[in-house]
């Protein structure tokens, strides 16, 4: 079985080994006994001098196979592969192409000689997986590029292209092809000055004289990090690569990778890498549905929304033209977009000349005309649907057939904007999340007759642009607005009752969020909320207060906080403790102390309460789907792994019963558990068991 997996080729005294594993010649069990039993045998050939370790396909190889973690180990581990590359006495050069990642990398850090195409790059990205690199990875690149910068790319999990990785002395050469040139270079190597990788100390003998620059390295490198476990492991793994001998220090990573792999961030992150790819499966469009290709992109509207998902076009190469209704608009929307590349250039964020390469791409039209030459229109206008059924019926008599029509609205119904169209088939939501040129996520929202091809072409398109697309149903708020919007009536009732934003907004950051709903709000704007609110006879007695004296957050300096001076920090306000106290005392609440661990339940319950009902009604497709959804929309800590993932940690029997508690408390029967999440909890299960018999009865 194991020579399927790696294969073995000898000529002119070079022996290729290659791994054949697609996708990603990730490295399985069958992969490591076949290196192990193919570089035996190419050592035991007297014929061969000198040994090629190569990758078929597409890639070198991104690592270990992280299906396997969590499951009983098989021999033989990568270590023991490693070292076995690492003591082999005939020189062996790894040849890169692709993306060579974590155990990949670590593989050929056990060669003696790295060789690579400059369009390769490679990286330990294990801390993005809550891990630490664990076969050596710690201890073998500090020894060839530094610590300070091990420590840097380690913690960061990010790639290093070839030419950087030739200056760094990570690779030995850049090649044009990557076995040829790997023999090639194997012809040049002298087989008795081999050097291990591990016995190499000129790169760490500086930290071991004063590690302080080390030190400042791993400052800067974890500075924004906080609550999660793995860079701290990396950083010290990297540590003990100048104070520990090579064994001591490879023992200590494996025992940190031992004890990380099995704890829940690490599982968390695992499962939304896998939930990511997931998502983009569709039950019913099969791989044989293939999303069309776009070439020319029109978005009508150029406000910040509109701008924003026209650069992501630009941004992929893709020629786009924003179309407004006068020049006046016109200008300050493409203004406004050059602003923001020129922002971004100014911090450093894009390299010099990056505003006139990009904004060569855009164009931009007062004539609707344009889009009859469009691959996919995307409209971004004000949020009425009169207005976009307008909208739709007139792109629709100038698109070209077969074009991909979207709408980004965040609330408004997809079936009656597609129903103005007589293409209803070519119709679908592309719901973009603010900042659109930041923003990973993408909610892409299938009406009832929205096509498979229009799907399928949607997901294209979203991965083109670097997004992370999830195929939601169509219904008030979706996925990620429709939950939200239980979080924020118990912001409003949690202030009525007691709380303070600043105290509420501290236990959403403590949980991990980027920021608490509170301040969140304050900087999206409070208007938005009061504007859907008064449309929908709703109301909230606090925020609508604040917004009829004119606090719509950090844009009038005035909010939920104070923000003084143009400054961003939020700035508890007594003046607003003394409006919430008013508003308490008119509707006859007494205001307690509530605690931070109720704050968290009310803060995250309902929304998983509101997660069971959308996937009783089928609006997300998958649990996991809904995770991706808040990792990437709403800021859900990734090393959380989500809603429903955080959900079947705590259990959905304690769910339940607290918010059937605070249903009654609170007198909302709405608070109570749906009807999925009563029988799941009853049965003693959680949503990875909805999620897989769901699958199983597909
Ligand atoms: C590690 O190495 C630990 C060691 O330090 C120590 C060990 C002791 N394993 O992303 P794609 C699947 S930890 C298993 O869509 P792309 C993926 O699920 C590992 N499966 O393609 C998908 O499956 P499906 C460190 C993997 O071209 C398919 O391959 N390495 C693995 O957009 C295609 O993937 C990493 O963290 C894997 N390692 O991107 C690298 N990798 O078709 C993780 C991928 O069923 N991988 N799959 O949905 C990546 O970053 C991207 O997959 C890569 C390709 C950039 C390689």
């Amino acid at each position: 079985m194991s020579e399927q997996k790696v294969g073995l080729e000898i000529a002119n005294g070079v022996a290729v080994i290659s791994i054949d594993n697609p996708p990603v010649n990730a490295l399985g069990h069958a992969v490591r006994a076949g290196l192990v039993e193919q570089l035996a045998a190419a050592e035991a050939d007297a014929s061969v001098r000198a040994i090629v370790l190569a990758c078929k396909g597409r890639t070198f190889s991104a690592g270990a196979d992280i299906t396997e973690f969590g499951k009983p180990p098989r021999a033989p581990g990568l270590h023991e592969v490693i070292e076995r590359f690492d003591n082999c006495r005939k020189p062996v050069i790894a040849a890169l192409f692709g993306t060579t990642l974590g155990g990949g990398l670590e593989l050929a850090l056990g060669c003696h000689y790295r060789v690579a195409v400059e369009s390769a790059r490679m990286g330990l990205p294990e801390v993005k997986l809550g891990l630490l690199p664990g076969a050596g990875g710690t201890q073998r690149l500090p020894r060839l590029i530094g610590p300070e910068k091990a420590v840097a790319a380690i913690v960061s999990g990010k790639m290093i292209g070839a030419k950087a990785a030739l200056a760094d002395g990570l690779i030995d050469a850049i090649v044009s092809d990557p076995v040829q040139g790997a023999i090639d270079f194997a012809h040049t190597v002298d087989p008795a000055k081999l050097v291990r990788v591990r016995d190499r100390s000129d790169k760490i003998a500086a930290a071991k004289a004063d590690p302080s620059a080390f030190e400042a390295a791993a400052a800067e490198a974890t500075k924004r990090l906080k609550g999660v476990e793995a860079p701290a492991a990396c950083v010290e793994a990297v540590r003990n690569s100048f104070t520990l001998p090579f064994d001591e220090g490879a023992r200590a990573e494996q025992q940190a990778f031992m004890r990380l792999v099995v704890g829940d961030q690490s599982r968390a992150q695992r499962h939304v890498f896998f939930a990511e790819r997931e998502a983009q499966k569709i039950p019913g469009i099969g791989p044989e549905v293939k999303g069309a290709k776009i070439g020319r992109a029109v978005v009508i509207g150029g406000g910040t929304m509109g701008g924003g998902i026209a650069m992501n076009f630009a941004n992929a190469g893709i020629p786009v033209t924003i179309v407004e209704t006068d020049e006046a608009a016109l200008s300050r929307g493409l203004d406004r977009v050059r602003g923001t590349y020129d922002v971004s250039v100014q911090r450093g964020a894009l390299p010099a000349g990056t505003t006139e390469k990009r904004m060569a791409l855009f164009s931009g039209s007062t004539d609707w005309g344009v889009m009859a030459e469009a691959d996919i229109v995307i409209e971004a206008v004000f949020e009425e649907l009169g207005l976009k059924k307008e909208v739709f019926a007139r792109i629709d008599g100038i698109a070209r057939p077969g074009a991909l029509l979207a709408t980004n609205t965040s609330t408004l119904d997809v079936d009656a904007i597609a129903a103005a169209t007589k293409r209803p088939g070519d119709v679908l939501g592309m719901h973009f999340f603010s900042p659109a040129n930041v923003m990973k996520l993408l909610e892409i929202v299938r009406g009832k007759e929205s096509s498979a091809q229009s799907i399928a072409t949607a997901i294209a398109v979203g991965k083109t642009l670097g997004k992370v697309p999830v195929v939601v149903g169509n219904c008030d708020g979706f996925v990620g607005n429709r939950m939200l919007a239980r979080r924020t009536i118990e912001c409003e009732r949690l202030m009525l009752e007691g709380a303070l934003p600043q105290q509420v907004d501290a236990v959403v950051k403590a949980f991990g969020f980027p920021m608490g709903p509170f301040a969140m709000g304050d900087l999206a704007g409070l208007d938005v909320g009061w504007r859907i609110r008064k449309h929908r006879g709703a109301t909230a007695p606090v925020s609508d207060a604040l917004c009829e004296m004119g606090r719509f957050g950090q844009k009038t300096g005035r909010g939920y906080y104070i923000y003084e001076n143009g400054s961003r920090v939020p700035t508890p306000d007594p003046e607003v403790e003394a409006l919430i106290s008013e508003k308490a005392t008119a509707l006859g609440i007494t205001r307690r102390a509530i605690s931070d661990q109720e704050i968290l339940e009310r803060m995250t319950y309902p929304m998983i309460n509101e997660a069971a009902r959308i996937l009783e009604e089928g609006i997300a497709i998958r649990p996991s789907d809904v995770d991706v959804v808040w990792v990437y929309g709403y800021g859900w800590p990734v090393w959380r792994g989500g809603p429903c993932f955080h959900a079947d940690l705590v259990g959905l029997k304690e769910i339940a019963a607290r918010l059937e508690h605070y249903a009654q408390a609170v007198g909302d029967e709405t608070l109570a558990p749906c009807a999925l999440l009563r029988r799941l909890a009853a049965a003693g299960q959680g949503f990875a068991d909805f999620a897989q018999d769901a699958k199983a009865a597909s």
